[in-house]
């Protein structure tokens, strides 16, 4: 580059979120969208996230993609989604942007003449179950929504194009408990978008506790299993016709209420429906391992003694298991963790203070 071509770049992170009421199967493909409303927190930025940079140059021969350092070479699927999020962000760019670094004005239809470079790393493994891909859009669309000063024409719109990328980017845009309506009112599915179901900050005493049962990369992707549940699983079908619209009024409401009984509940059992859709689905799916099922019965024997919910699991399409929990109870429930899972040891708690108290 030379001080007429210049690179311009936005770097931002986006946090992962984990489903208390999960997204499975999709009623559009080509849209990206959902055959039932979902609902997940936002973990905190520091915990599992991805760092994604956007840079754009006239020098710059064509758009290309890294991964962890790594260029991929995009296959029909992922190119598909990538373009939606580029093209989709730099139709909304602002119409002139002042370049602070360069101090140069860029007008909206020079973007077009600029290949995109992206950049992104993910602080957790990919392809584990834990939302990689969920964080990994998310940041691609917040960095090109930085990169270019984009407006959205109606609120969610940025979230609606994040979902073409993933399904579950789409409630990574916002922060705390947030809620994907699935849509389907409009014929173009821009209906299709998360919104926040409180404020952020609401429910500040919840917790989640992250067991990385395996950090091998699953082995059916969550496109392909949806794909399968569809087309095979009258258990999905009724699912989302007959029970994940109630679930959603009674989660939204334990939220709002504060209520950990009611949320905790709510959550463990779609968890283990959406594991039951996946038994269901022919050939059947296997995400949870024997590990897993033995995180499950320490929580059912923990709320029993408790007499009380005091943790509730979730698992995504993998073994590794979600708690969450109160911010009173975090070091009761590590302890119990560290009890049950000696080989957890030293270094592998990254919260070092919280595992020292747990230990005592
Ligand atoms: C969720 N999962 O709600 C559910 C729970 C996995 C189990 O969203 O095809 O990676 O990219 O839209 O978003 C995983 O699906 O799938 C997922 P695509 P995505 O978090």
């Amino acid at each position: 580059p030379t001080p007429s071509t210049p690179i311009h770049s936005a770097t931002v992170s986006a946090p992962t979120n984990i489903a208390c009421i999960k997204y499975w199967g999709k009623a559009s493909s080509h849209y990206n969208t959902p055959i039932n409303d979902s609902l997940s927190l936002t973990l905190d930025q520091a915990d599992l996230r991805a760092v994604t940079t956007a840079s754009c140059c006239k020098c710059f021969t064509e758009d290309k993609l890294w991964l962890n350092g790594k260029e991929v070479q995009m296959n029909a699927s992922t190119l598909k989604r990538f373009r939606a999020c580029v093209d989709g962000i730099r139709a909304l760019a602002s119409d002139k942007v002042d370049d602070i670094t360069h101090q140069i004005v860029v007008t909206r239809s020079e973007w077009e003449t600029m290949p995109v470079h992206i950049a992104s790393y993910n602080n957790f493994p990919t392809a584990a179950g834990l939302a990689s891909s969920a964080a990994g859009y998310a940041a691609l669309v917040a960095s090109l929504v930085a990169l270019y000063d984009a407006r959205e024409e109606y609120p969610g719109q940025f979230s609606a194009i994040a979902r073409q990328g993933s399904g579950s980017a789409c409630r990574s845009l916002y922060g705390g408990f947030v809620a994907w309506r699935a849509g389907g009112e409009r014929e173009d599915w821009s209906d299709s978008i998360a919104e926040p179901v409180v404020d952020e900050m609401h429910w500040e005493e919840i917790r989640a506790v992250i067991l990385v049962v395996s950090n091998k990369e699953k082995e059916t992707s969550s496109t392909k299993g949806m794909e399968t549940s569809v087309t095979t699983s009258r258990l999905l079908e009724y699912r989302a016709k007959h029970v994940v619209p109630q679930r959603m009024k009674e989660i939204e409401k334990a939220i709002q209420e504060k209520d950990f009984e009611s949320f905790g509940k709510v959550t463990m059992m779609d968890s283990n429906q959406f594991h039951a859709t996946c038994l269901d689905t022919y050939p059947p799916i296997f995400y949870m391992n024997d590990v897993s099922k033995s995180v499950v019965t320490m929580v059912h024997v923990y709320n029993e003694w408790a007499e009380e919910i005091r943790a509730a699991y979730t698992f995504d399409a993998g073994p590794n298991a979600v708690l969450y929990t109160l911010e009173k109870y975090q070091v009761e429930l590590l302890a119990l963790v560290l009890r049950y899972y000696p080989e957890v040891g030293e270094g592998y708690v990254n919260n070092s203070e919280l595992r020292k108290e747990a230990m005592e």
